[in-house]
């Protein structure tokens, strides 16, 4: 009886409550070419066994005056990824107008979602941002599962960089465990940090940081980050 009962079913039995509602937030589905399909459930699109199934997503970049890198260290109670460090904020735009292309612009969409989660996550108050403020680089579509093998990712994900030369920051026990400010000698050491299995980095912010992120990082830095903005490829 206990593998077939409700109860058994429910991956989420045990869950953190505040994450257990999050899973029904509804995520926009696309094809590879980022076509919209649809909404589906967050708990849906991101078991393992079915995929997970391919959805939007956005990876903000913050940094301060000193173009140090705000990372965070995901809660404990997170579904996916928990105590893993990562970039400043990471989540889903919603199937939700404002959030899926207001004016018919799907990049505005998904800024908008930034700004909504960089409160939710992180405390930073909404009016801290405008969606002029963040630059987006590319999309990277990816694949991962979590540490159980139950959950995981698969998103087109968009990268947005953003900078700030001061920023309320107050995170939230629900989401953030920790935060810090880095400079790429720092983050270099924390992947070898990793690499020596003393901390864990998710493999999106691992994946962008090695394939683009360092480099960015340094045209932000010397502000000619304009070349790199608008690539259109999916990669
Ligand atoms: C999902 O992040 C998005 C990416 C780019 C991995 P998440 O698991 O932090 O989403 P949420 O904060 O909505 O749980
Ligand atoms: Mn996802």
């Amino acid at each position: 009886v206990g593998a077939c009962s409700g109860a058994a079913m429910d991956r989420l039995e045990g869950a953190d409550p505040e994450q257990r509602v999050l899973m029904e937030e509804q995520v926009i589905c696309v094809d590879r070419n980022d076509q919209v399909l649809g909404p589906d459930s967050k708990k849906r699109t991101h078991l393992a066994e079915h995929g997970p199934i391919l959805h939007r997503a956005f990876s903000v970049f913050l940094f301060n005056k000193d173009h140090e890198m705000l990372l965070q260290q995901r809660a404990s109670v997170k579904v996916t990824f928990a105590d893993y460090w990562t970039n400043t904020c990471c989540s889903h735009p919603l199937y939700v107008e404002e959030e899926l292309a207001p004016g018919g612009d799907t990049l505005l969409g998904v800024k908008n979602a930034a700004i909504r989660k960089l409160q939710h996550e992180l405390g930073i108050p909404c009016h801290t941002f405008t969606p002029d403020d963040f630059h987006f680089l590319t999309r990277i579509h990816y694949r991962a599962l979590s540490d159980c093998g139950e959950w995981g990712e698969h998103e087109i994900d968009y990268v947005l960089f953003a900078k700030r030369d001061e920023v309320v920051i107050e995170p939230q026990p629900n989401e953030v465990r920790g935060i810090k400010y880095v400079t790429p000698d720092q983050l270099r050491d924390m992947f070898e940090q990793e690499h020596q299995n003393q901390i864990k980095l998710t493999p999106w912010f691992k994946h962008i940081m090695n394939r683009f992120g360092f480099e960015w990082w340094d045209a932000f830095k010397a502000g000619k980050l304009a070349t790199h903005l608008h690539d259109q490829t999916i990669h």
